[in-house]
C-alpha cells in the first residue's frame, strides 16, 4: 500500500490483523503503558482511558495523576498501578521525572487541564523514545510542543476531534469540516505523524499520506468520555501491533463497533456512556473471536 491510498477499514481488515493472544505469554509481552491526564475538574477522563486500556489487552498500566485526586482515581481502577504526581495541587504543576519508569508506550491528555505545568509534562513526554498518543488537553499545547514532535523517531498519535483540529492548525472547524482529507494529509506528512481526525467517519491518516476511513459508529459517541476511551484502545493497541497503522485503525474500528453493538442489544443512542463503551469492548472482542 502506498501514500495515494484512501479506502475504508472494514470488518475483515480487522480480523485479519488483529493479534492474536499467545499460549506462551505474560504480562510483559502485552506492553507496559503510561497514561498520564486527570485534574481537580475531570477525574472521570484519565479513568476511562486507563480502563479502556486495560479491556484492550494493555499488560500493565501505570497512572501518574495529580497527588490530590490518586484516591479517587485509585478507588476505581484497582488493576493500575500509580505516580502520583507530587505537589501537583488540584493540577499538573511541576515536572514528573518518567525516565526512571519502565515503559512501553504513553498515552497523555485526557482531563489534564491547561495549565503550565501540564504543558511541561507533555513536553516531557515527547522526549521519552517510547510511542506517544496526544490527546484531548496535551493537544492544546502542539503548537508549543510541536517543533519535539519533529525530533522524535517513535511513533506519534494525536487523536483531535474537529475542534482540537482547528485549533493545532489555527484554522475554523468549517475549515477543517470542509476538507477532513487535506488537513488531515498535511498535518500527517508535516510532522511524520498519524492523524485521527474523529468524528462520524473517522480518518486515521499515516505519516506517508495514506488514508483509512472507518466504517463503525454512531450518534450514541457524540457524549464527553468518548474520546477518553479511544485514547486508551488506541495506546494498548500500539503495543499489541506491528503496524501502528493496523492498531490505530482497528481500536477507531472497535469503539465505533462496541456503540454499534449497545444500540442493538438492548440500549439507545440516547442513553449509551462512555463508560459502557468499555463493557462494549469485551462484546466486540469476543464476537470477533
Ligand atoms: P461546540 O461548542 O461544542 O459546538 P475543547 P473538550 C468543538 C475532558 N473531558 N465537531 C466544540 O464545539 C477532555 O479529556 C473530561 C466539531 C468546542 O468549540 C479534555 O481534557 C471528561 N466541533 C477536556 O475535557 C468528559 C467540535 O471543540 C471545542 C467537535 C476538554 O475537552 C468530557 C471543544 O473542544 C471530556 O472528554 C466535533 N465533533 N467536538 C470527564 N468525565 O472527566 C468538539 N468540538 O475545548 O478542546 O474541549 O473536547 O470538551
Ligand atoms: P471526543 O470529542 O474527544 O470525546 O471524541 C468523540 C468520539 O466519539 C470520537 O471517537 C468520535 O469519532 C465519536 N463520535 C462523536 N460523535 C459521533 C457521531 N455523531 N457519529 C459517530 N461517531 C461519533
Ligand atoms: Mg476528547
Amino acid at each position: 500500500r502506498n501514500a495515494a491510498v484512501r479506502s475504508t477499514w472494514e470488518e475483515g481488515d480487522v480480523v485479519r490483523t488483529l493479534p492474536k493472544r499467545k499460549r506462551s505469554s505474560h504480562k510483559g509481552t502485552y506492553g507496559k503503558l503510561l497514561v498520564v491526564g486527570g485534574s481537580r475538574q475531570m477525574t472521570g477522563a484519565i479513568t476511562l482511558t486507563a480502563k479502556a486500556a486495560l479491556r484492550s489487552g494493555a499488560g500493565l498500566l501505570t497512572m501518574a495523576v495529580p497527588d490530590d485526586i490518586y484516591s479517587v482515581v485509585a478507588n476505581r481502577v484497582p488493576e493500575a498501578m500509580y505516580y502520583p504526581c507530587p505537589a501537583c495541587s488540584g493540577s499538573f504543576s511541576g515536572v514528573i521525572d518518567v525516565s526512571a519508569l519502565d515503559i512501553d508506550a504513553i498515552a497523555v491528555g485526557p482531563g489534564m487541564g491547561r495549565t503550565d505545568g501540564a504543558r511541561q509534562i507533555v513536553c516531557a513526554l515527547l522526549q521519552q523514545p517510547v510511542p506517544i498518543v496526544m490527546d484531548a488537553d496535551a493537544l492544546f499545547f502542539w503548537n508549543e510542543c510541536a517543533s519535539l514532535v519533529r525530533e522524535r523517531k517513535e511513533v506519534t498519535v494525536v487523536t483531535p476531534h474537529p475542534g482540537e483540529m482547528a485549533r493545532m492548525l489555527r484554522l475554523s472547524i468549517g475549515d477543517i469540516e470542509r476538507d477532513r482529507f487535506g488537513t488531515s494529509k498535511r498535518l500527517a506528512t508535516e510532522y511524520g505523524i498519524y492523524v485521527v481526525l474523529k468524528g462520524p467517519y473517522t480518518i486515521v491518516t499515516t505519516p506517508d499520506g495514506a488514508q483509512y476511513v472507518n466504517t463503525t459508529g454512531n450518534p450514541a459517541l457524540a457524549k464527553g468520555g468518548s474520546g477518553d476511551v479511544l485514547t486508551g484502545m488506541i495506546a494498548a493497541f500500539l503495543m499489541q501491533h506491528h503496524s501502528a497503522q493496523e492498531a490505530i485503525s482497528n481500536a477507531v474500528w472497535i469503539h465505533g463497533k462496541a456503540a454499534d453493538m449497545l444500540v442493538e442489544s438492548g440500549h439507545s443512542q440516547w442513553d449509551v456512556l462512555a463508560g459502557d463503551l468499555i463493557d462494549g469492548i469485551s462484546s466486540v472482542l469476543s464476537h470477533l473471536q
